[in-house]
């Protein structure tokens, strides 16, 4: 039990730099899956995620040919009750603790609680802090909440320590899939230094400056996705860039 996190947990404190991949079944289909595979047969992310904040593809069939190609650890990364799978090796519960939706906070979960104690999956409470990436996101959109603006870090701060404290077990900055802006490293960084928990930093990462700037500003596991929707022969460089800092 509890692997998955326990690794994330010794590679945090080890200073050991993670990336995750992200997809989401509606993009990653036909072409784009086939050159995604066999990115991943060459080079293998720390995780892949999978999920997004609209799917209609089913996750369970998805992770099926994902489990038969490669052999990433899969995290379910919902964006709601809908997409619970028990096929995953773990899942992140996330709870959207910048917004003020109680449906995000707690009411998704009530629906989908029982089935997940029932599969035994490895469940990870997840922190999920939503920063205004410079464009409309389809969280906010989707979940009806606000974003948290980019400059104010200390509300991102007080948001992080409050999940904390409510026994959360990792944060994720988020600045939203296909973010004009990620978030940037004052933020990053001034949550990073106050955080005891693993921090994730994702949303409009397309490059390895910028990759690189999370990582040193304090973020333990970087995600990226539309990037490698497009560019999947860059799955590689990013993969080293994380392993640099072995
Ligand atoms: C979105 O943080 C992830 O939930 C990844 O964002 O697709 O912009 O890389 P991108």
């Amino acid at each position: 039990m509890n692997s998955i996190y326990n690794k994330i947990v010794r590679n945090k404190e080890s200073n050991r730099k993670m990336l995750a991949i992200l997809l989401d079944p509606d993009k990653c289909r036909g072409g784009v899956l086939a050159a995604t595979i066999s990115a991943l047969k060459t080079s293998l992310p720390d995780f892949i995620f999978v999920g997004g904040s609209h799917t209609l593809q089913s996750t369970d069939s998805f992770i099926a040919v994902l489990q038969e190609e490669t052999k990433a650890e899969i995290i379910l990364f919902p964006g709601n009750a809908s997409q619970f799978t028990d096929k995953a090796d773990a899942m992140l519960f996330l709870s959207l603790v910048s917004g003020r939706n109680s449906e995000f906070l707690i009411g998704q979960h009530v629906g989908s609680a029982l089935a997940i104690k029932r599969s035994k999956i490895e469940v990870i409470s997840t922190g999920y802090i939503l920063i205004d990436g410079g464009k409309p996101s389809s969280v906010e959109y989707m979940s009806n909440t606000r974003s948290i603006p980019s400059d104010k870090k200390d509300i991102a701060l007080s948001t992080a320590l409050a999940a904390e404290l409510l026994g959360m077990k990792m944060i994720y900055l988020e600045a939203g899939s296909g973010a004009v802006q990620p978030v940037s490293k004052e933020m990053i960084s001034h949550v990073a230094q106050e955080l005891s928990i693993p921090l994730i930093v994702g949303g409009g990462i397309k490059s390895i400056e910028a990759l690189k700037t999370a990582y040193s500003a304090g973020a333990d596991l970087v995600v990226v996705g539309n990037l490698f929707e497009t560019q999947q022969e860059k799955i590689a460089e990013f993969i080293a860039c994380g392993k640099s800092y072995r």
